[in-house]
């Protein structure tokens, strides 16, 4: 599908836009292009000014793009404004809605499905709200599956249904939950998951471990394919073979409507055997600390710390001196976790990186699985 990311740049907020448009390839969307408008502050009625707006009108027609997303979050009335500029036909959506997608497409479990339906749900509710409130564009329909017929007192009240409806399924779930982790062992599954920021280079990682792998045999994995790969690596002691799966990173700023998402989803790939945390050691230090940081917390809250390593990604771009800083940085950080410097373009310690798995793994008895304690603030 042919997309555009737009985004409203302002001194007060790092931009979003390179993020973004990451994670719309990472599900498969075709970006053509990012169009951002630096501005003091963002436009209270539609995000970037209404002459940026317009230009992105022309463009989405000239191009024939199909789906707009936008880097910044967008309330109710913004997407109203800038639906109605861009034309019905268009899918509008912004960031958060974005990253559910994200979510979507990695989640393994019913519950992770119902935990990111009801985020989506509630996050778009005021959106529907503010189409019906409007009048004349009733039926309209747009992307993220708003209002539909519905006028506004039904609306409403078929929103609010389908929210308990969800809570419901989702309390008698947890009644009933089982062990994904125990439940692989017991299979014979050994999970190796890669975890950290976007733009870190998992995937990149991933493909150049999964060229010519198989996506059969993927068991409790087989909803993954185009994230799970059967991995078999050859050592002194004969071969081992685990599945990689290539995660959803971790997201900065996120709304806290779709943190439970979040935290399901990421529960599911933590219950890995090992957790490969990707550092992109090519940024500078001030982010590498930042995102260290929240990685960090993200880590200790979900009780994987021992079954992690780290793997300071991006040597190739940087010098020696700077591996050095970044690595001192890592340490300060995790001080007892395994750090490999690697290059998942170049392949550089890829080897030693997989030995170290490999022997990680043979360590690897099935152990009673925690329960992961929810994350409040990443
Ligand atoms: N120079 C360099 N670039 C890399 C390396 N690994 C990944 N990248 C680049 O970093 C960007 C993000 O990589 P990607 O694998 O999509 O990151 P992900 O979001 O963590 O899956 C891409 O442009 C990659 O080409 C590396 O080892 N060296
Ligand atoms: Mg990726």
């Amino acid at each position: 599908m042919k997309t555009i990311i737009v985004e409203c740049r302002t001194p007060q907020a790092p931009s979003r836009s390179d993020e973004v448009a990451s994670m719309a390839k990472s599900i498969g969307y075709e970006v053509i292009g990012i169009e951002a408008q630096n501005r003091r502050t963002v436009h209270g009625g539609t995000c970037v000014g209404p002459g940026k707006l317009e230009e992105i009108k022309k463009l989405v027609d000239d191009k024939s793009v199909q789906k707009v997303i936008f880097a910044n979050a967008l309330s109710s009335s913004k997407i109203f404004r800038i639906q109605k500029v861009l034309g019905r036909d268009i899918n509008v959506i912004d960031r958060n809605l974005l990253i559910l997608e994200v979510f979507d497409k990695r989640a393994m479990t019913t519950e992770a499905k119902l935990q990111i339906e009801l985020a989506r749900l509630k996050y778009t509710f005021s959106w529907g709200r503010e189409f019906i409130k409007a009048g004349g564009l009733q039926g309209q329909q747009v992307g993220w599956g708003g209002p539909g017929e519905y006028p506004y007192f039904d609306y409403e009240r078929e929103y609010r249904k389908r929210i308990s409806h969800l809570e419901l399924q989702l309390r008698d779930l947890y009644t009933r939950k089982d062990n994904l982790r125990e439940r692989r062992h017991a299979q014979g599954f050994l999970v190796v998951a890669l975890a950290g920021y976007t733009q870190s280079g998992k995937t990149t990682f991933f493909n150049r471990l999964s060229r010519e792998k198989k996506t059969i045999g993927l068991g409790p994995f087989t909803t993954l394919s185009t994230s799970a790969r059967r991995i078999t690596v050859q050592d002194d002691s004969g071969n081992k073979s685990f599945i990689l799966v290539d995660s959803i990173g971790f997201i900065e700023d996120m709304d806290p409507i779709i943190l439970d998402a979040f935290n399901t989803t990421l529960g599911e790939i933590i219950q890995a055997d090992i957790i490969l945390l990707f550092i992109d050691v090519s940024e500078d230090l001030s982010t590498i600390r930042r995102k260290l940081v929240t990685s960090r917390k993200i880590i200790m809250q979900t009780d994987i710390m021992h079954r992690t390593i780290i793997c300071a990604n991006k040597v190739d771009t940087i010098n020696e001196e700077a591996l050095d800083n970044a690595e001192k940085e890592i340490e300060g950080f995790f001080p007892a976790l395994p750090i490999v410097a690697i290059s998942a373009s170049t392949g550089k310690e890829i080897d030693k990186l997989l030995s170290l798995v490999v022997s990680t793994l043979g360590n690897v008895t099935p152990s009673k699985y925690r329960t992961m304690m929810p994350l409040n603030n990443t």
